[in-house]
């Protein structure tokens, strides 16, 4: 074993782990591995007996530590959480000054910067890294967002490179890289350095935001065809492959057109049909609510899009509810090509808003944690191996390249062109998602975060009025400079009366 030590070491071998240390073996580093439960390890070890890198099993930490090459590099992918802390008390007397542990899970980014800390003062180098791409990512080439200290970073960087999935240099488009079997090379690799400490698990974390932001938004519309043009599963799903092809090209567009039109094999029937409407959820998208809400970054559609998965929880009380509550009963008498259309157009300048609004947050985040991203670069590394790889991202990219301190995403010609052209149609579809009574919340709070951004004047003098009213807040003058506070003393007799 000391002559032929590993370049690198993984912990944690459920399929997310496996996946990884079989694409980081089809590379050509060779690859310690670990598992807490030893059974695990050798079986998989024995079903792969030929990587080019080769997989070194290990059965207890000491060998594993002893396997690898110095400074030693350890991944570990296990549930994000309290299995991570245990297994970093495990690993830390074994290793050596300058060793380095990665960590691929879903981390939650300030337990990152603790982590990243408290290694640093035992004399030891942490990277937080985001792995998107599910385990087919893991496989054959995930979206990789490393955050932690630049130095440590640079000897994982040929590793990391090397395993994430490639995307064209000109057109972003992904080069196969979720293809079964197919190591993919050349082309860009979606990986990139993000930042220190707990940056690449912030990022990580407002990519999953996104995500359920674009997952509900095209649940919004296929509930929509559904429910005012009467469309069956298949007939929507034909329609999403159509889209495909066009300017929402993008893997969740992909999968729904194939999901729509998969019969389910029990009954025959369309699957969705027999699926059950309640959504589960694991946290990142209500992390990136909540930390939206802490640093005062509106970002309604992704919080709107938590909040319908919290909604289709409470089925029983759902079904109850659609006994008793009543609402609109309106046919559809228009031209239902056009509304296709028209909820074409939504979906997309609902998806910019979105997306918008997860670059506003990233914005803050740098401000708030002293990190320096660069935001066309993350737009660059999500066009390939993730879960929201779109072409779509190129044209983020491509924004942030002309103008690196854009202010908001909707400002970038391009984007601003598109949501011109295209709102009239927006407008109509969540005009009529009210009129049909069919909920369509990120559609709306898109729509509604666009009002608000391009309104020179909200109602929020009204607002500070009745906040000096009641507890003497001050307000500042629109005749005034800014920073220059006022308050009235509210006469008495207008003030409401408590009555005893
Ligand atoms: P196991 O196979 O021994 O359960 C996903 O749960 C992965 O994380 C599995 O490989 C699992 O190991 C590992 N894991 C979970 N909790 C752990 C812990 N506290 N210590 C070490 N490994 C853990």
């Amino acid at each position: 074993m000391a002559k032929n030590k590993s370049e690198i070491g993984l912990i944690g071998l459920a399929v997310m782990g496996q996946n990884l240390a079989l694409n980081v073996a089809d590379h050509g580093f060779r690859i310690s591995v670990y598992n807490r439960t030893t059974d695990t390890m050798k079986k998989f070890v024995a079903e792969n007996p030929n990587t080019p890198g080769g997989l070194v099993g290990c059965e207890t930490l000491e060998d594993f530590v002893a396997s690898l090459k110095r400074p030693r590099k350890v991944i570990i992918l296990v549930k994000a959480g309290g299995a991570t802390d245990a297994v970093i008390d495990g690993l830390v007397p074994l290793l050596q000054k300058g060793d380095i542990v990665i960590d691929g899970g879903n981390a939650k980014w300030t337990d990152t910067i603790r982590r990243e800390r408290d290694l640093k003062a035992k004399g030891l180098r942490f990277i937080g890294s985001g792995v998107s791409g599910g385990e087919e990512g893991a496989r054959f080439g995930p979206s990789l967002m490393p955050g932690g200290d630049p130095k440590a970073y640079a000897f994982l960087e040929p590793v990391w490179n090397a395993i994430a999935a490639k995307v064209d240099a000109k057109t972003g488009r992904p080069l196969g890289g979720a293809e079964p079997g197919k190591p993919v090379e050349g082309g860009v690799p979606c990986c990139t350095y993000i930042g220190p400490d707990g940056a690449g698990h912030y990022v990580k974390m407002v990519h999953n935001g996104i995500e359920y932001g674009d997952m509900q938004m095209i649940c919004e519309a296929y509930d929509l065809m559904r429910g005012v043009l009467g469309m069956t599963a298949p007939e929507i799903g034909k329609v999403f492959a159509k889209w495909n092809t066009g300017m929402l090209d993008s893997f969740l567009i992909e999968i729904t057109a194939d999901i729509l039109q998969q019969a389910d094999p029990v009954t025959g029937k369309p699957f969705v049909d027999v699926v059950l409407d309640t959504a589960g959820q694991k946290g990142t998208g209500k992390w990136t609510s909540v930390n939206a809400l802490d640093m005062g970054v509106p970002a309604p559609t992704v919080a709107e899009a938590v909040f319908s998965r919290c909604l289709s929880a409470v089925k029983e009380e759902r079904v109850a509810a659609s006994k008793i509550l009543t609402g609109p009963k309106k046919k559809f008498d228009g031209n239902k090509a056009a509304f296709v259309k028209a909820i074409h157009d939504a979906l997309y300048c609902s998806k910019i808003c979105s997306y918008a609004q997860g670059f506003q947050l990233m914005r803050e985040a740098q401000k708030e944690y002293q990190w320096k991203l660069d935001f066309g670069a993350i737009a660059q590394i999500w066009r390939g191996g993730c879960i929201i790889r779109a072409a779509f991202l190129q044209k983020i990219t491509e924004a942030f390249a002309a103008q690196p301190d854009l202010a908001n995403l909707l400002l970038d010609p391009y984007f601003n062109s598109t949501i011109k052209k295209a709102q009239a149609n927006w407008r109509k579809v969540v005009a009529a998602a009210v009129e049909y009574g069919i909920p369509a919340p990120t559609f709306g709070s898109a729509l509604s975060y666009y009002d608000g951004y391009r309104a020179a004047r909200l109602p929020a003098n009204l607002l500070q009025g009745q906040r000096d009213f009641f507890g003497a807040h001050t307000y500042e003058r629109v005749d005034q400079p800014r920073g220059k506070f006022f308050h009235i003393d509210w006469p008495e007799k207008v003030r409401p009366q408590i009555e005893i």
